[in-house]
């Protein structure tokens, strides 16, 4: 039964009742509602009804205990009442309004199976009146395509809880190596970052593309629970805690994690300590694994800018350098920084990356680098290979080393992490390390930290060895440089911008919807057999068919 709600009505206000002394059926008193039912219809229904010994009333009354409708949803009935009271509260309670206090909502098949059966037959849920879809969701329904580069992803969203959910099971599929699991998770976690509004209820999600079954039901048990069971199960997995541990050490791979995983290494610490031989890169991860576990802020983003800028003008005036990767998409911190180089004397821009790399060697801004060479050749791409996320441009992963001073911070010191929004200096003792993971820590760890604003909650694990004993007055960061001729400078930061997956979502468009291939290096129209050049993102995304998404809303 429909409680009573909201308003209160006096019952003693009944218009033509005709009592219950009349029914055969005592406890059911029935209102037959006009509207869309018709007038004439209305009287027919309830001559035959009362022939059959039913009480059928009809002026609304608080002893109506079965309201009919033909035509109309629960929530038209509903909206009618309440207007129908309403009316009777503003006339002071005067004559025909009264609501009912409580009672079934029923669809007329409940009344005709009633006068065929000559008694009330047991409500059925297909005789309960259908709540119909809220208009907003069904504009939700009909307006979301299915690739995520068709959508607006951005950063700000509605759907945070039912997102980092899903986020959870694609990272653990993307660290047991099952790509196409993290896909689907992530693609059903993209479209909820695009919709415009919260998802209460699963039931807003009939019809929405990219929501696999499995996804489906994480996010139900999410509505209904608060939390998904699967989710909670991965978070406090040994298994997910280590791979996390261990792949977040630069240089290391999910492969290469699950490898140390079976041997019983689950935290940096314990790696140090196994001896393994490790390459450069990961010796260098391993090393600066606090600092490179923190997120870089957009201020620190914005000083390496000035840093690299300074390096490539040094060494070739006139060049052109754009911050990429998330922070292009507006988010205000990164796991690290990339910048896309480029001059537009195409040519000018070869043999660039070493000369930058010499550079910011010499002043001592590296902690760690590696170059790739070019290796792109249109002559051999395009056409014969499939669409990659690898390119073959000049490439330097690196490890800046960030003086704290070039954001214009003041270093304290101290050895206890300090409060508040400025600059923190770190000196970790054990009493900082994560008692689980290092309780038996042979040694006392002299590294020291600087930790900025709210970097400082984040430290877990200290490792390396400074060779000095003071508070350091810088930070590494992960910078990633890339150089691109200018001819093909629009597909690099149109590739580089990411998100992953919406570079993904860009590329399985132009495959199966334009049969076309789109790298970072140019765009491939197979049924022309030809190279479709652009000089900006717009022109990329008209060849392709799409409406322009800005960076901004790229963050699927
Ligand atoms: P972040 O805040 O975690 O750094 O997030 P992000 O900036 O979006 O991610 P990223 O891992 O730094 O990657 C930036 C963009 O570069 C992404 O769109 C990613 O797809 C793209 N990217 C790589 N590697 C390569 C590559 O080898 N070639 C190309 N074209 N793009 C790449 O990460
Ligand atoms: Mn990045």
């Amino acid at each position: 039964m429909v409680p009573l709600k909201r308003r209160k009505v006096n019952c003693s206000v009944t218009s033509d009742s005709s009592g219950d002394r009349t029914s055969k059926f005592p406890g059911v008193v029935i209102y037959l509602l006009e509207r869309k039912m018709g007038a004439s219809r209305r009287a027919f229904l309830t001559r035959l009804g009362r022939g059959k010994g039913f009480n059928i009333e009809y002026s609304l009354s608080c002893s109506i205990t079965h309201i009919v409708s033909e035509n109309n949803s629960g929530e038209e009935v509903r909206t009618w009442l309440d207007h129908q009271t309403g009316g009777q509260e503003r006339e002071g309670g005067e004559g025909r309004t009264a609501r009912p206090g409580s009672f079934h909502l029923l669809d007329i098949v409940w009344y005709t199976e009633s006068m065929h059966a000559g008694i009330p037959v047991i409500i059925l849920d297909r005789h309960r009146l259908q709540e119909r879809e809220k208009p907003g969701l069904e504009l939700a329904v009909v307006s979301v395509p299915s690739y995520a580069c068709q959508r607006h992803t951005p950063l700000l969203h509605h759907n945070i809880t039912l997102t980092d959910a899903l986020s959870i099971l694609a990272e653990n599929a993307e660290l047991g190596e099952n790509e196409g699991r993290g896909v689907a998770f992530r693609r059903a976690a993209a479209l909820l970052k695009s919709l415009p509004q919260e998802v209460r209820g699963a039931e807003q999600l009939r019809g929405l593309p990219c929501l696999g079954e499995h996804s489906l039901r994480v996010i139900k048990e999410v509505l209904e629970d608060g939390v998904s069971q699967e989710v909670e199960t991965t978070t406090h997995s040994e298994q997910f805690k280590a791979m996390k541990a261990l792949t977040g050490i630069f240089g290391v791979g999910a492969k290469t994690a699950d490898r140390w995983f079976r041997e019983g290494i689950h935290t940096p610490y314990d790696l140090q300590r196994s001896g393994h031989t490790l390459n450069r890169a990961q010796r260098a991860g391993l090393q600066y694994y606090n600092e490179l576990n923190l997120p870089v802020t957009k201020s620190e983003a914005v000083a390496i800018g000035q840093i690299v800028e300074r390096a490539v003008h040094a060494v070739l005036p006139g060049a052109e350098i754009t911050l990429i990767g998330g922070f292009r998409r507006g988010k205000q911190t990164g796991h690290d920084v990339d910048f896309l180089i480029t001059h537009p004397d195409e040519g000018r821009e070869e043999g660039l990356m070493p000369k930058v790399v010499s550079w910011l060697e010499a002043q001592g801004f590296l902690l760690y680098r590696k170059t790739t060479g070019n290796s792109y050749l249109e002559s051999k791409e395009g056409p014969a290979r499939p669409a990659s996320n690898m390119d073959r441009f000049e490439r330097c992963f690196s490890i800046f080393r960030l003086s704290t001073d070039n954001e214009g911070r003041e270093i304290q010191t101290g050895r206890e992490i300090q409060t508040g929004d400025g600059p923190q200096t770190y000196s970790p003792t054990l009493t900082n390390i994560d008692p689980h993971t290092h309780s038996d820590s042979p040694h006392p760890l002299p590294q020291t930290l600087v930790v900025v604003g709210d970097h400082a909650q984040k430290v877990s694990w200290v490792l390396g060895h400074s060779q000095c004993s003071g508070p350091r007055t810088w930070r590494a960061v992960r910078v990633d440089l890339v150089v691109s001729p200018y001819s093909q400078f629009a597909f690099a930061l149109l590739g580089w911008t990411g998100s992953k997956l919406f570079e993904r979502e860009l590329r399985r468009w132009a495959v199966h919807e334009k049969a076309m291939t789109l790298s970072s290096h140019a765009l491939y129209d197979r049924k022309r057999t030809q190279y479709l050049r652009a000089s900006s993102e717009e022109e990329i995304f008209a060849h392709l068919g799409l409406e322009y998404i800005p960076p901004c809303d790229r963050n699927a």
